[in-house]
């Protein structure tokens, strides 16, 4: 995914932007995070020193909470398949105790960082829904025992209608911790701006309800904030296992950004980019995008806010911040209305408000887009005008040059490559990263390829064979000039343009066989 050198300016479509984005994107996040982060997990320096267990929380010198915390997770609804209600190991995170230690995933040079003494209080605003007790109690117990006590103002939990108020209203008795329920379901959104209209710190962070903040995660973010308050800023979001809740570093050389489907991805940052990064590990990385779930900003920022870059401010990863996210297959829940509806009317309202003419690519990507009804726009349009928020040319130049832009000779389609019911799939691997064949989702995202001058790519990643093996088909940076990446398509096989062999998806990772035209697995429809 190497790209020009320039350094990158992250932006990216913020969560934040009023009735507009995040409830949907949070899904995608779930699915694409996992693949990407786990992949490269094993990247960063994870020197175990167990997090400290400072005691915030209140378990006082008797060694003993105030909290029933027993009776509280006890008191929870079980099934006994323990992934049902959740799509997590709920088992697994029951019997873990609300304070267990962690590793400190941060690259060693964070621990040298120094933050100002004064640096702004903060509101935490965590909304819920079914969350299960354990996580949801994990997940506040590490804001007050991994923040410096006087930066936590308050933490304000929104319970948006789950089945057991309880689930929320018991957790009243823990310090700092205010509940507020929504008496129908709401969504995330506004939920999120009940949360923030009850805030009364100056900088507000939004967390989602099964996370566990890491050691210093909020000094860095405070800081950026405090040095300039139209920064949004976002942790490296490490990984929870799902099935053992164990918690694993992820690498900090991701960021957010996302094709004209306008579903957030992660992306590698390019090789460039890592390389700029070595001698400062601990540079914030601007990203076009976030995920959504996990960011800090300034209170009356939020209350004005447009789109962010377009509006002037600026997104950013701060690599010394730490937050692990339990990441699922997917939402246990289904949205308000159903998942896929939300999802294209909130993008189809972005799209029709931020976009300008580009609108139209995003329209030629989702077709089915242009059938959704997406409301009235008129406010937000107005507050474009009021805050004079910039062009979406100005954002694709000055944020995301890296966003290839079709023009309209060069539609330079792209296909899915498909076999049966199922489609050529990146399955979320990046560089080196094997393919595979994935039941068709026709909605682009890993699934989208375009047939260029031999080249069969994936935006910038193209399909080559192993180094090691020379068999198996694996991605890598496109380079015109590799034979490796050389493909020739004849009737429905796919034959390497040097060797005398086709692409087979007869087992998980496709690979190299004798061509064999009647043999189904190298048969690919375009
Ligand atoms: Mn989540």
């Amino acid at each position: 995914m190497d790209r020009p050198v320039t350094i990158p300016r992250p932006h990216r479509r913020q969560a934040s932007s009023g009735s507009n984005s995040a409830y949907s994107l949070m899904s995608v996040e779930e699915n694409i995070a996992l693949r990407l982060i786990k992949q490269h997990a094993d990247v960063e320096d994870t020197e175990s020193s167990p997090a400290s267990p400072e005691d915030n929380y209140g378990t006082g010198s008797t060694g003993k909470t105030y909290f029933d915390e027993g009776g509280y997770v006890s008191g929870d609804k079980r099934d006994k398949d323990p992934y049902v209600r959740n799509r997590f190991n709920q088992a697994a995170s029951d019997i873990l105790p609300s304070n267990r230690a962690i590793p400190d995933t941060r690259n060693a040079m964070c621990r040298l960082k120094k933050y100002d003494e004064d640096l702004p209080e903060t509101s935490v605003i965590i909304t819920f829904h079914n969350e299960a007790r354990s996580t949801l109690l994990r997940t506040v117990v590490s804001v007050l025992n991994r923040s410096p006590e006087h930066l936590i103002k308050e933490i304000i939990l929104v319970d948006d209608f789950s089945d057991n108020p309880e689930d929320g209203a018991s957790l009243r008795a823990i310090r700092k911790v205010r509940v507020i329920r929504n008496s129908a379901r709401e969504g995330l959104m506004r939920s999120r701006v009940r949360g923030a209209d009850a805030a009364t710190a100056p900088v507000l962070t939004f967390l989602d309800s099964h996370v566990e903040c890491n050691v210093h995660w909020l000094e860095p973010l405070l800081q950026r904030i405090k040095e300039d308050p139209t920064r949004v800023v976002c942790p490296v979001i490490d990984v929870i296992s799902m099935d053992t809740f164990q918690y694993i570093g992820a690498s900090a050389d991701l960021r957010g950004g996302f094709d004209w489907n306008l579903v957030f991805k992660w992306e590698y940052l390019s090789h460039a980019e890592r390389s700029a990064r070595l001698s400062d590990p601990t540079q914030v990385i601007r990203t076009p995008m976030i995920a959504g779930g996990l960011f800090s900003m300034d209170r009356q920022y939020f209350n004005k806010l447009g789109k962010v870059w377009q509006c002037g401010g600026s997104l950013e990863i701060v690599p010394c911040s730490r937050v692990g996210h339990v990441f699922r297959k997917r939402h246990p829940y289904t949205f308000p209305g159903g998942s896929g509806a939300v999802f294209a009317r909130n993008t189809r309202r972005a799209a029709e408000v931020w976009m300008d003419d580009y609108k139209e690519l995003y329209y030629r990507s989702q077709p089915l887009a242009k059938q959704v009804d997406f409301g009235d726009i008129s406010e937000r349009v107005r507050l474009r005008e009021k805050l004079h928020c910039k062009p979406f040319r100005w954002f694709l130049k000055n944020v995301y040059p890296e966003l290839q832009v079709p023009t309209l000779e060069n539609s330079g389609d792209a296909h899915v490559i498909r076999q049966g019911p199922r489609c050529l799939d990146t399955m979320g691997h990046l560089v080196d990263g094997t393919l595979g064949m994935y039941p068709c989702h026709n909605t682009g995202g890993n699934q989208e390829w375009r047939f260029e001058n031999g080249l069969i790519r994936h935006h910038s990643l193209c399909i080559s064979l192993s180094p090691e093996d020379r068999v198996t088909a694996v991605l890598a940076a496109c380079d015109p000039t590799d034979d490796a990446q050389m493909w020739r398509r004849q009737g429905e096989i796919i034959r390497h343009a040097k060797l005398d062999a086709c692409l087979d998806a007869s087992r998980p990772a496709l690979y190299l066989d004798q061509c064999d035209q009647y043999k189904f697995s190298q048969q690919f429809s375009f």
